[in-house]
């Protein structure tokens, strides 16, 4: 398989793969394992429908269904989400999105996300990739000394309200906050990443929230450190599938009037390595 390097140390792009024929296992194997150590994949020029999707999703675990159902009431099925601002969407996704890891306020969080471009914006509307592996490898000693051994409590409800999708109620109920690691351990390689969320972390292990979000500032900053960025343009056909226990993401703004439109799948860990550790 012909692949590309994107960035310093992370992300990758190949050249020569076709995703909607089904995968024999030495593909699978060789694009788990280019995934995994790369952390994010980047295919160009596919053409998918959701079957197609679904199945190549498949392949590598349960699918996914988000925490917050009300978030899927754009798409026909669970397992595909839709970040569209066509004309006519009920809920058009075109803001800016802060730093986050998916679903890192659940107890089992997700393990991949895909995405597929259907329609790209010429400017704008770029996913930002931030290597939080490579950001544990270089982080200062007395930083580290500080996450080191200490967990961090997540919340669904993001810290500055940029989703404009508050929970329900129902949801408020059911997503409680939980607390994880900030030094996650990969659940099939030998490598440690930091573990954050900026857009969901309350608090750090016994610091007052405004001390948490002081110490947040400085983690994302190291973490998004130019050399640990991978900056995805859009263009029609690509699937990109990245690792939440070692990337984190962002979404730059569009000016008004692009339009953008983006199917989103997942997979779960098994049950037994899925709480992060
Ligand atoms: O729209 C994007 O670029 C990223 C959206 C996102 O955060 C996600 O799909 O998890
Ligand atoms: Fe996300």
């Amino acid at each position: 398989m012909k692949t590309m390097q994107l960035a310093n140390g992370f992300a990758t792009q190949t050249e020569d793969i076709d995703l909607s024929k089904p995968l024999d296992d030495d593909s699978f194997e060789t694009i788990r394992d280019l995934w995994m150590e790369n952390r994010v994949v980047v295919f160009p020029e596919q053409q998918l429908d959701d079957d197609q999707l679904i199945a190549f999703t498949e392949r590598f675990g349960p699918l996914f269904v988000h925490a917050q159902a009300s978030l899927l009431t754009t798409y026909k099925r669970k397992e595909v989400m839709e970040l569209s601002n066509l004309d006519g969407v009920a809920r058009p996704v075109e803001y800016e999105l802060d730093w986050h890891t998916d679903q890192t306020y659940t107890p089992q969080p997700v393990f991949a996300t895909i995405l597929y471009g259907i329609v790209a914006p010429k400017e704008g509307g770029q996913t930002l990739f931030s290597d939080l592996a490579g950001a544990y490898a270089s982080m200062p000693d007395d930083m580290r000394k500080k996450v080191d051994g200490v967990s961090a409590v997540y919340s669904a409800e993001p810290r500055p309200k940029a989703r404009e999708t508050p929970l329900t109620e129902e949801e408020k109920a059911r997503i409680l906050d939980c607390a994880h690691p900030l030094i996650r351990t990969h659940p099939y390689l030998d490598r440690k990443a930091l573990y954050l969320s900026p857009l969901h972390i309350k608090t750090i292990g016994n610091l007052s929230e405004d001390e948490s979000f002081e110490f947040l500032k400085e983690l994302t900053a190291h973490a998004t450190r130019p050399e640990h960025v991978y900056r995805h343009t859009w263009s029609v056909g690509d699937v990109v599938m990245w690792d939440n226990t070692s990337v984190m993401h962002s979404r730059t703004q569009m000016p008004s009037g692009e339009k953008r439109y983006l199917k989103r799948t997942g997979f779960y860990l098994p049950d037994e390595l899925a709480v992060p550790f």
